[in-house]
């Protein structure tokens, strides 16, 4: 090869290389440079409060009452608002007091077309009393957080998705009757008294061979200043995934709520991601505001202090914004 035309070449390579070691710089007479990078929209903490506010205001969403009815209708026609299929899973559960409860699953599938998909969830029915309250402890609780918040956080994602698609599907589901375990100071033999919903949905599976990527629990998520350990099962069941999201959330600037304490053995919060991982073998974490040194929930879980007033935009944002973070940068 002539010396002049190995100097053009090299000249040639060189030119190349700098253009690819300087990719932001616009270049006027160059193909746009095409960006791969998808930008995560801003999750809108005041759209999730409200979403809290209006299940709220239905009264308590306790299975077999008036207000439990009227909110699955509502969240039914709100999920279908923003673009999803749904499918309502109607079932009849015993609880462990022999009650019979009518219980409802709502499912709402976006782009249900794509094969690759993300399962999100929360319960959305409340605790039908306050037994860990001193006062009206048999009174069922508005459940602003316990129940409204993780609903709340989803219905803002998925008004999120109604604006611009992720290139994942998702589903969202909202279990029903997560939340009648064993009453304070009563007896009972029954073992998974609690997550009834999803303990139906996982052995009566509406939709064949559902095989998502990963499900993400999200339970009490809007008490002020809440934090979120991960939380035993969670990591045990999908340990890659936790640290996801939790890096994903202390990147955005989110860690004093996605704290790096691990719950360990005698710390596993049975929550409806439990049965979700071993009925349907769905690898999922669950997202829940624990205190990890007094090794508890705060003082307002299962008492009438689970109002508006504990929950917090700041909490909502955290965990909203984080969460759909990792969705949109699914590729
Ligand atoms: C128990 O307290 C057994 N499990 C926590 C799951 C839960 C209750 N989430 C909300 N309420
Ligand atoms: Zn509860």
């Amino acid at each position: 090869m002539g010396k002049r035309i190995t100097l053009f070449l090299l000249g040639l390579i060189l030119v190349a290389s700098c253009k690819d070691a300087n990719p932001d710089t616009p270049k006027t007479d160059d193909k746009p440079v095409k960006i791969v990078r998808v930008i995560t929209p801003q999750f809108n903490q005041d759209s999730a409060y409200q979403y809290i506010q209006n299940q709220v205001d239905f009264g308590p969403r306790v299975p077999n009452s008036k207000g439990h009815l009227a909110c699955a209708s509502w969240l039914n026609s709100k999920l279908q608002s923003f673009g999803a299929e749904t499918i309502i899973q109607k079932g009849e559960v015993t609880a462990f007091n022999g009650d019979k409860l009518n219980i409802q699953n709502i499912i709402g599938q976006f782009s249900p077309e794509k094969t690759q998909r993300i399962l999100l969830f929360a319960h959305w029915d409340t605790r039908p009393v306050a037994d860990k309250d001193i006062k009206d402890a048999d009174k069922p609780i508005d459940g602003a957080n316990d129940g409204g918040s993780g609903v709340g956080v989803l219905l803002e994602i998925a008004r999120q998705f109604s604006l611009k698609e992720p290139n994942y599907g998702v589903d969202i589901i909202f279990f029903d009757a997560e939340d009648y375990g064993t009453f304070r100071g009563r007896s009972s033999s029954m073992k998974d008294d609690w997550c009834l919903g999803s303990q139906y949905w996982g052995k009566n599976p509406p939709i064949p061979n559902y095989r998502p990527k990963y499900g993400i629990l999200l339970d009490m998520v809007g008490e002020k200043n809440a934090q979120f350990p991960k939380e035993y099962f969670s990591t045990y069941f999908a340990k890659n995934l936790v640290d996801k999201v939790w890096n994903t959330g202390r990147r955005l600037g989110y860690s004093n709520y996605f704290i790096s304490t691990e719950l360990g053995y005698n710390q596993q919060i049975t929550d409806d991601h439990r049965y979700v991982n071993i009925l349907a073998n769905i690898p999922s974490i669950d997202i829940i505001s624990y205190d990890p040194n007094q090794n508890k929930f705060g003082d307002y879980h299962h008492t009438h202090a689970d109002n508006m007033d504990i929950i917090d935009k700041n909490s909502l944002k955290a965990v909203g914004q984080t969460v759909i973070e990792v969705i949109y940068q699914e590729k």
